[in-house]
């Protein structure tokens, strides 16, 4: 499928996707979420592909929902169109995924990367929620993401205020895995995407299973989940090549069963 507001591009068993509307950094219009909602469920169901790179601009991951397009919206356009669920094909996704932020990632660009299993900040990097200033909130997840992620003080300060956050401060929260030179962001990105495709990928989306079931339930439910999912990797082939491997000192093959 050709694609007109990202770019998308296969290395090895990982597919990294440029979002590419730079003059209007990279704000999620309809067409975008769509294409993106669009190429991530491919490679969700492609067994060649073991995790996704979700990177923007130099300048913005994404400066959030296209406001130009929304500006005029009626209330019953929203709510009939169900505005914003499709980004619920998004959060489901099974494959591992990493959002490479570099400069601005506000409104609905925050909520996208918190979206993403990992993030990964250029210390240009900036998150925030503004919407409040636009006379709206957060509308894919943002106030619970957000919440979970770095706690009710900072989260409420954010979406009550709009403050941003730079990149230093949101690693000290929690919300981002590692900061990294803006020069080496995609680089790092792709390493790591590479280490995570390099595993079996069922094992993987496993894993992401049971530690978003963290975000869902209670520890004891959690617990059990975990140990019903370990359980169940003993059926995989994969299971018997890893610790194979280890077993003979080599190593592991995976063949992603
Ligand atoms: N929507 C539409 N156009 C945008 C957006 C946006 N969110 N952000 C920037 N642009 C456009 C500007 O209008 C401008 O276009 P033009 O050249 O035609 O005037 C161009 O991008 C460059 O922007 P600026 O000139 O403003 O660049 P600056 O470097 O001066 O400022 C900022 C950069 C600070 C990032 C500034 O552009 C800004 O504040 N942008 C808006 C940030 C914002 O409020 N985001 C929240 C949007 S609402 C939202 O996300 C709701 C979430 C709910 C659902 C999400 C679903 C995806």
């Amino acid at each position: 499928m050709a694609y007109e507001t990202i770019l998308t591009e296969t290395r090895g068993r990982v597919l990294l996707i440029t979002l590419n509307r730079p003059k209007a950094l990279n704000a999620l219009n309809g067409q975008l979420t769509e294409e993106l909602i669009a190429a991530v469920q491919q490679a969700d169901a492609d067994p060649e592909i073991g995790c996704i790179v979700i990177t923007g601009s130099a300048k913005a991951f994404a400066a959030g929902a296209d406001i130009k397009e929304m500006q005029s919206a009626t209330y019953a356009e929203m709510y009939a169109g169900d505005r914003f669920s499709a980004w619920d094909r998004f959060a489901a996704l099974r494959i591992p995924t990493i959002a490479a932020v570099a400069g601005y990632a506000l409104g609905g660009g925050c909520e996208l990367a918190m979206m993403c299993d990992i993030i990964l900040a250029a210390d240009d990097a900036v998150f925030g929620q503004p919407e409040i200033k636009l006379g709206v909130m957060p509308g894919i997840g943002g106030s619970q993401r957000l919440t979970r992620a770095i706690g009710k003080a900072k989260a409420m300060e954010m979406c009550l205020t709009g403050r941003t956050m730079d990149a230093t401060e949101a690693e000290r929260a929690g919300l981002v895995a590692r900061v990294v030179p803006a020069e080496g962001l995609l680089d790092d990105a792709l390493r790591t995407a590479e280490t995570i495709a390099g595993m079996s990928k069922p094992i993987a989306m496993m894993t992401k299973e049971a530690v978003n079931r963290a975000y869902e339930t209670t520890l004891t439910e959690g617990v059990r989940f975990e140990r019903r999912v370990f359980h169940a990797m003993f059926a995989t082939a994969d299971q018997k090549e890893g610790m194979a491997a280890f077993v003979e000192k080599r190593p592991a093959k995976f063949q992603h069963r």
